[in-house]
């Protein structure tokens, strides 16, 4: 059982080299300093241990509560568990070079995991267009509502956070009808916009309003705006599973 436990950890880690190949880059960001000790004291699980094969330092992470990222090292055997997330290291060369992994971490720290997707609400509020050159930055992109799950998630998700003010009442989507007034699409696609949860009558801004967010007067229902109000933007990106059960 052991044994199908470190092929099954190993096979995914494997996969998501595989499947991402080059674009692993965006993904995450490369150590420069992979012999560097990768927690501060006391963030440290454990540190230090020798074990010599990456899959069974992933599991003492995994079984160790509070560990949440793992260094390897296969030179020097060290397998160190932190508390906190790290960004992963990578070395394209392969499994021979030292690796640090996420484990248990379906979303970057400070995302919210929902259904295999990960989300923010920036911090700053800007117009659709910086908003999209944000969550982009973020490799993200702004969000599309695909279900009636994820827009009640990310309707409780967005009360979680906010109240509606005056100035906090509106939250900018991945939808819009900029290059076709009407026909609402997940903007920079063609993909149609297939769930729809418009609420007070819209849409109905014609040219003037081409963005779709979340609207607190209608309990964050969905209308038409002007992208060029400054709001704050949901931005969605896939979440990661490198170790699964
Ligand atoms: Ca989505
Ligand atoms: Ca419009």
């Amino acid at each position: 059982m052991k044994q199908k436990k470190n092929l099954i950890i190993v096979f995914h880690i494997y996969a998501i080299f595989a499947s991402t190949n080059g674009d692993i880059r965006a993904l995450f960001k490369r150590n420069e300093n992979a012999e560097e000790p990768l927690c501060k004291d006391e963030e440290s699980v454990f540190s230090k241990i020798e074990i010599y094969d990456i899959s069974v330092c992933l599991q003492a992470c995994v079984y160790n509560s509070g560990c949440k990222s793992v260094f390897h090292s296969q030179t020097t055997g060290r397998c160190t568990g932190c508390a906190a997330s790290f960004e992963m290291s990578y070395q394209l060369g392969g499994l021979n070079e030292s690796f640090r992994y996420y484990t248990q971490q379906e979303c970057w720290e400070g995302w919210n995991y929902f259904a295999n997707s990960c989300y923010i609400i920036t911090e700053r509020k800007m117009n659709f267009q910086n908003g999209l050159d944000l969550c982009h930055a973020l490799n993200a992109y702004p969000v599309i509502v695909d279900s009636v799950e994820e827009n009640n998630f990310l309707k409780a998700f967005i009360k979680s956070k906010y109240t509606h003010t005056a100035d906090e009442y509106a939250y900018f989507t991945g939808f819009t009808d900029i290059v076709t007034e009407g026909t609402w699409v997940e903007h920079g696609t063609e993909n149609q916009m297939v769930l729809k949860d418009w609420g007070g009558g819209d849409p109905g801004g014609g040219t003037v309003e081409n963005c779709v967010v979340f609207y607190f007067p209608f309990d964050l229902k969905w209308v038409d705006i002007s992208c060029n109000l400054e709001l704050r933007i949901v931005c969605e990106t896939d979440s990661f599973n490198i170790v699964k059960n």
